[in-house]
């Protein structure tokens, strides 16, 4: 057991998670490199939401406050690290769950449909993989006509950067979560937290309880600017470090 006391405990609690994860069938065994990555950037950030997050945070709750059709996509690493946050976040926007996997298998799907239930979840699309996302060849491409198909806001951290520009080209506002500024689904999204994803989801969550004036904050926001204030960020972090 990792004593409380240890200097990187939320961290190591992470790693113990994802790794239980995988052993359990719900996280992919190349999540577990996604999430090495993921820890690499949070490092830089200094693990800790910081303004372009918070701000990035209040933009993502404003598209989930006026959207008519938004759909949660869940994927192992999402659904380990956030499950239970993602089941309230649904809650209290009356967005809709689905999960939705890059490495798809209807043995995963399940389990991970039963552990979002087991945390209060309610009708979790995902397994009838009835409707394709448009542009994409193979398995990634299969998505719930009732979700992802006829959403018009899709909320999908942790994604895949082809998957997000095919979102996007289907003309879905795509919010993320991703430590990773430069990615490819970072740069498509249209609202990018650049967060841990079990920082980022509870604080959605306080916004959307916040927010009175959406559209002007949806008006005024601009992503790659908010990137690049991320990036920043980091380059001033490392040049003052020592
Ligand atoms: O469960 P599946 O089959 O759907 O697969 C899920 C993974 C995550 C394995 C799959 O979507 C994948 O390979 O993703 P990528 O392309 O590696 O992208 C994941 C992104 O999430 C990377 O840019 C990471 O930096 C970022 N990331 C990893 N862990 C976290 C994170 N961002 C926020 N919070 C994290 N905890």
């Amino acid at each position: 057991m990792i004593p409380k006391s240890h200097p990187r405990y939320e961290s190591l609690i992470m790693r113990e998670r994802i790794v239980k994860g995988m052993k359990d069938g719900v996280v992919h065994l190349t999540g577990l490199i996604a999430h090495g990555r993921g820890e690499a950037f949070d490092y830089l950030i200094g693990e800790k939401t910081q303004d372009f997050a918070d701000y990035a945070s209040m933009a993502a709750a404003s598209h989930l406050k006026i959207a008519s059709k938004p759909v949660i996509s869940v994927n192992g690493n999402a659904a380990m690290l956030s499950g239970k946050d993602i089941v309230r976040l649904a809650e209290e926007t009356g967005a809709k769950i689905e999960v939705n996997l890059f490495h798809r298998s209807k043995e995963r799907i399940k389990k991970i449909v039963e552990m979002l239930e087991k945390f209060g979840g309610g009708n979790i699309l995902g397994l009838e993989g009835n409707a394709r996302i448009e542009g994409l060849q193979h398995d990634r491409a299969i998505c719930s006509y009732d979700g992802i198909y006829t959403a018009d806001v899709v909320f999908v951290p942790l994604e895949d950067g082809d998957r997000c520009e095919a979102l996007k080209k289907m003309g879905k506002i795509v919010i993320t979560v991703d430590l990773n500024p430069l990615s490819r689904t970072a740069r498509n999204a249209d609202v990018t937290i650049v967060d841990n994803i079990i920082r980022a989801i509870p604080n959605i969550l306080k916004k959307y309880k916040e927010v009175r004036n959406p559209e002007k904050i949806i008006k005024e926001w601009d992503n790659k600017k908010n990137l690049q204030k991320a990036l920043n960020f980091i380059c001033e972090r490392l040049k003052n470090f020592y």
